[in-house]
């Protein structure tokens, strides 16, 4: 459990963009078949409508056994927040995590060469997601990728356990009391072994189990969200929520960064 608690005041400009909920974008999905994607399975587009110009792009892999059902309130969280985001079904469910790495940038390159959102997105501006081995996957994505501008495991399980390789700015995502992806094995060693060079942040969500964040998660909505606005856009505004980041609460068991940044 939490040591302290505290309040933080947060700018009362950012209330529109509560990154705790969907924001201010109107969005809509497509779905696209197996058939159509090329080195992963069948996948859903979540985008904005009321966006200009082009927006950063965000691949996001479910778990061992998980369909992109255990992500998919990202989908809807994301877009309305101004990201284009692709959720997929891994080839088999059984697929490993750098199998998930793998297809985490395949499913970016459909977005950004392929696909029918290909023109809104920026192929410049992508990160990437995933929960346990899609969050190993997303470092391992990070590791061969280093052109991504972020990276964002949750619940991340990986047979690796170090990661100084990874220079894409990193937010990883633990639960405490996992005991599939247990924090002391997993996201701890994770996030201790990324290199002093680059921008990292770990959260622990309190009293939480491997699965808290398959669905809706407001302390890992903020962090995701702000991570994804700084580094994906550029925009400092929702610097509040990174540094000096959530204290010790309900929600949240501890949080550590590499802040200023
Ligand atoms: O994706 C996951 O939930 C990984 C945890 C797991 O079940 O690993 C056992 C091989
Ligand atoms: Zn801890």
């Amino acid at each position: 459990g939490p040591a302290s608690a505290s309040v933080v005041e947060r700018p009362q400009t950012l209330a529109a963009n509560n990154p705790a909920r969907n924001g201010p974008y109107a969005y809509t999905s497509t779905t696209v078949s197996d058939a159509a994607t090329p080195g992963f399975g069948a996948a859903t587009i979540y985008y904005p409508t009321s966006t200009t110009g082009t927006v950063g792009g965000v691949a996001i892999s479910p778990g061992f056994t998980e369909s992109q059902s255990a992500i998919s309130w990202l989908g809807p969280r994301l877009a309305s927040h101004g990201f284009v985001v692709i959720t997929f079904n891994t080839n088999s469910g059984l697929d490993n995590p750098d199998s998930r790495g793998a297809q985490l940038l395949a499913a970016l390159d459909y977005l950004t060469g392929t696909s029918a959102v290909k023109s809104k997105v920026d192929p410049s501006r992508l990160a990437v997601m995933g929960h346990s081995m899609g969050g190993g996957g997303t470092l391992a994505a990070a590791k061969s990728r280093p052109s991504l501008k972020a990276a964002i495991p949750l619940a991340p399980w990986h047979t690796d356990k170090t990661w100084p390789e990874v220079t894409t700015p990193t937010l990883i995502v633990g639960a405490e009391n996992d005991t599939i992806a247990p924090v002391a094995d997993h996201a701890e060693p994770f996030y201790t072994s990324l290199p002093a060079n680059a921008e990292h942040a770990y959260l622990e969500l309190n009293n939480a189990s491997h699965s808290a964040t398959n669905s809706d998660n407001p302390a890992t909505s903020v962090q995701s969200v702000s991570w994804l606005k700084h580094f994906v856009n550029g925009d400092t505004s929702y610097d509040s929520y990174l540094c000096p980041g959530p204290a010790p609460s309900s929600t949240v068991e501890e949080y550590r960064s590499t802040c200023p940044f």
